[in-house]
């Protein structure tokens, strides 16, 4: 923890070296899987995060750009309604979504503080800066972490708080850790507060499978990352070019699945963890899910965890909807 400075930023660090005890412990459980099996978080290196931005301009991958867009039309309703003064961001990134609503709120004239929560330090402090400075009389707190494990080591909400969770991220989460993941979310909001979802929706599963396995290959890539991340940080030998990408969705579960799907035969050591894996010819190692969702799943996910929807925003298409929920 540091002091204030007279800055307006605050930063607590709560990632020590806990970030690469996680990677380990996820890849020895998931390879060592029946089902082989790694978490998407792992994804988010330097690269990763570069390629995660390039599919964010492609022109298959919709949900960035509608997401935007139905800020842009609704961050001033959203303000109005939950009379928000502190906006907290669970992966704030470069926090590029989040001037949207920091500006509807200075607009509302009740913008009074920032908590972005992310894993990377380096992209927090400088958004953090920049953004003291373009919003006059801003406090920044945020905190360095991992956002399913340090929500409670937030600060205790100062004004009434908009807690954000945007681009579809949620849906990363399998439907009961998705219920855990909202009941945590809400008992942070305080008394006066809400939850900003941005959420997929189910669609045409042409569309989303294009969405997933871009022309240009850069999902295909971005997913393949996660192998390099692994040699890297944990001493593998992946041979990263003989594993394929796939994507496909799953109509039953209403969720879109990433794979890697190894070439030939391949044994792969993992130094670091004493361990050596075999993948047949075709076996597949399930890297992402991405659930669609429809208002009623949703709703259904917000009861499960002590909370209602108070808004729903969509595009005029309804492909992705940014929801609006509060504690009962
Ligand atoms: C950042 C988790 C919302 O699921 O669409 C993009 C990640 N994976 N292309 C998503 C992702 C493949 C993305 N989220």
């Amino acid at each position: 923890m540091e002091p204030v400075l007279d800055t307006g930023v605050v930063v607590d660090c709560v990632l020590a070296d806990g970030h690469e005890r996680t990677l380990a412990d996820d890849v020895l459980d998931g390879l060592t899987r029946p089902l082989k099996e790694l978490p998407p978080k792992h994804f988010y290196d330097t690269r990763g995060s570069e390629l995660f931005d390039a599919i964010c301009e492609l022109p298959e991958y919709y949900p960035t750009r509608t997401e935007r867009a139905i800020l842009d039309a609704c961050a001033a309703e959203i303000v109005a309604t939950t009379g928000a003064g502190e906006l907290v961001e669970l992966g704030s990134g470069s926090a590029r979504k989040t001037r949207v609503l920091l500006t509807a709120m200075a607009d509302a004239g009740t913008l009074q503080r920032y908590v972005p929560v992310d894993v990377s330090e380096a992209a927090l402090r400088e958004s953090a800066a920049r953004l003291v400075e373009e919003y006059p009389g801003l406090r920044v707190h945020g905190l360095v972490g991992d956002f399913e494990r340090h929500l409670g080591l937030l600060p205790e909400p100062d004004a009434s708080r908009l807690m954000c969770f945007l681009g579809g991220t949620i849906g990363n989460f399998p439907p009961g850790s998705r219920r855990r993941f909202l009941r945590g979310l809400a008992k942070r909001l305080g008394t006066e507060g809400h939850l900003l979802l941005g959420v997929d929706l189910v669609k045409d599963p042409l569309m989303i499978e294009a969405a997933y396995d871009d022309a240009a290959g850069i999902t295909a890539e971005f997913n393949r990352n996660v192998l390099r991340v692994l040699n890297r940080e944990l001493g593998a030998d992946f041979d990263v070019d003989a594993f394929e990408h796939v994507a496909f969705f799953d109509t039953e579960r209403e969720w879109v699945e990433m794979r890697l799907r190894a070439r030939s035969r391949q044994t792969v050591t993992v130094p670091a963890l004493a361990l050596t894996v075999e993948f047949a010819p075709r076996e597949e190692l399930r890297t992402e899910i991405s659930v669609k969702f429809t208002r009623s799943r949703l709703e259904a996910d917000l009861a499960a965890a002590g909370m209602e929807l108070a808004g729903w925003f969509t595009d005029e298409r309804e492909w992705f909807a940014t929801a609006l929920a509060r504690p009962i």
